[in-house]
């Protein structure tokens, strides 16, 4: 199995970059910014209790969240490995995933992490805001605080991984196929 954690600040390109990963490696993407917005399109009770905290850019609460996650792992019982995106967003997220991975005899083999300056995630996601209909996308407030919501809980997951020597930093300006091939590269090294 290899399981991935795709990492960055909002707008890194965590989404962009999966899925091409996703067909590259014969893993499974699941992003759990994208489940929420599902949920949100469906009109389902978490859907709603999700929007209430995307729409102002904060992180959904981790039970919530989890939990979420952990069957939609279950969902996919044959699956040759994922691709978490935008999950953990926070340490108590991370340390639920190891737990969970851990009673199904496997584990994150490494973490991904895009680096990309403030100025250039602000002006992607201002971009994105243009026609994506995203509410957090629209507003330079709300993706302040989304960057805020970052800097002081997402974060620090990477150090979790780091002290388990599990991080590698992938520079994340460039084109996309730029991108793309510098973090194969650095998913062919940890698969030798
Ligand atoms: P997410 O859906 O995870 O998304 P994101 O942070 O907005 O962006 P991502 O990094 O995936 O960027 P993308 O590739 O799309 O989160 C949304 C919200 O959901 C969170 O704020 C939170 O409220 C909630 N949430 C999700 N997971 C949670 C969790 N675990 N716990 C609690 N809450 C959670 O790229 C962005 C834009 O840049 C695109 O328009 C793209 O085209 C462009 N782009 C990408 N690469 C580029 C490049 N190389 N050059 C130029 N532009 C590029």
């Amino acid at each position: 199995m290899l399981n991935l954690v795709l990492f960055g600040p909002p707008g890194a390109g965590k989404g962009t970059q999966s899925e091409r990963l996703i067909g590259h490696y014969n893993l499974v993407h699941l992003s759990t910014g994208d489940i929420f917005r599902a949920n949100i399109g469906g009109n389902t009770e978490l859907g709603k209790l999700a929007k209430s905290y995307m729409d102002q850019g904060q992180l959904v609460p981790d039970e919530v969240t989890i939990k979420m996650l952990q069957s939609e792992v279950e969902k996919h019982s044959n699956a040759e490995g994922f691709i978490f995106d935008g999950f953990p967003r926070t340490v108590a997220q991370a340390e639920a995933l190891d737990l969970f991975l851990a009673t199904k005899q496997t584990e994150i083999h490494q973490m991904l992490s895009l680096v990309v300056p403030e100025e250039e995630l602000i002006k992607r996601l201002l971009e994105r805001g243009k026609d994506s209909g995203r509410a957090d996308d629209q507003n330079e407030s709300i993706i302040h605080n989304r960057i805020e919501e970052y800097n002081n809980k997402t974060a620090p997951v990477a150090d979790y991984y780091k002290s388990r020597f599990k991080l590698s930093e992938v520079e994340g300006v460039g084109s996309i196929d730029e991108i793309t091939d510098r973090l194969y590269a650095a998913i062919d090294t940890i698969k030798k």
